[in-house]
């Protein structure tokens, strides 16, 4: 069978001969699995956007409703499956001599597809912790509506683990990633609007750094015309063809080499 898209021969050779690849991911390659994007027509929660609602200030102002919010998001990841994009990109993780994956992500879907290093530029749903004296809460459990969960310790205001706008990315992982895309040979950037910073400044310094920059999404966006390749369509769809394309072409690769 024939693969059910024309990758150029550039992108095979560049994968086929990396030594480190670097796939970045945000919400969109989850779309397929059916969590909401953030941005994009059905991109909204009631009438807030992202920004009003993932901030220290709308926490604060309204602990409850940040908290529903959560809460909502936290149902449909629950009911969802990691779809084929996913586990494409945990098999990459064994493709290539060596594979970094970065996530702005929170919903947790790289880890359960079998991706064992996953950088979390944005933290985690499934983690929560106390404002007050740290204790990390692994599953909270949510009070009666209208209340934010409070600590069993010292009675603190319990928050979501996640990075919200105005507040710093964390810093081992910033560095890490930060540090893999200065080094990538090829970077992925997937599903993502790249327009959240720092995390969107990582596929520019791939590229200053001499990397082939490929960009995987269903429509431009403002890395698009940096990019060496788009390839646009559906990440579920887009990324096994591209594992399989490869995986072929070393296979091919190594069987040549044995017969010399
Ligand atoms: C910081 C976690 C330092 C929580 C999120 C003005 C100019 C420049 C910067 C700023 C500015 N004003 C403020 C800033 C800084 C700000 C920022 O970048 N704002 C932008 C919006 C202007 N950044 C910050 O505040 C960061 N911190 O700067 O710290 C600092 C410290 C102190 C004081 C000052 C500064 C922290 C940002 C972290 C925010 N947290 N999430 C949560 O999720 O609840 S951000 C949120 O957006 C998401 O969670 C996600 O992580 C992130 C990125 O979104 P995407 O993943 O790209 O999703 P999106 O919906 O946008 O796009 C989906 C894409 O998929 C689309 O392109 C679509 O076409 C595509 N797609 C759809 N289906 C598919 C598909 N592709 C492929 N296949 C498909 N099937
Ligand atoms: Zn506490």
């Amino acid at each position: 069978m024939t693969s059910g898209y024309d990758f150029s021969g550039k992108l095979v050779e560049a994968l086929v001969h990396a030594s480190h690849v670097v796939a970045f991911t945000g919400a969109g390659i989850s779309a397929e699995s059916g969590v909401p994007t953030f941005r994009g027509p059905e991109g909204i929660w009631r009438k807030f956007k992202p920004e009003e609602l993932a901030s220290m200030d709308a926490f604060m102002r309204n602990p409850a409703l940040v908290w529903e919010w959560y809460a909502h998001r936290k149902a449909i990841i629950a009911t969802v499956q990691p779809n084929p994009g996913h586990a494409a990109l945990a098999r990459m993780e064994k493709l290539f001599p060596r594979f970094t994956l970065i996530t702005q992500n929170i919903d947790n879907l790289h880890r359960r597809a079998g991706s064992i290093v996953v950088h979390e530029l944005h933290g985690n749903i499934e983690r929560s912790y106390c404002m007050k004296c740290g204790k990390l809460y692994p599953n909270v459990t949510l009070p009666e509506q209208g209340r934010a969960p409070v600590c069993t310790a010292c009675g603190g205001v319990i928050r979501p683990d996640v990075v919200w706008f105005g507040e710093m990315l964390p810093e081992e992982e910033w560095e890490a990633s930060a540090a893999a895309a200065g080094d990538a040979d090829v970077f992925l950037s997937i599903g993502t609007s790249a327009v959240v910073y720092p995390a969107a400044s990582l596929p520019a310094m791939a590229k200053r750094r001499g990397a082939y920059l490929v960009e995987v999404n269903t429509e431009p966006t403002p890395l698009t015309a940096s990019a060496d390749e788009f390839l646009c369509g559906p990440s579920g769809a887009l990324l096994p063809l591209l594992c399989e394309a490869v995986a072929a072409r070393k296979h091919i690769e190594e069987s040549t080499k044995s017969h010399h």
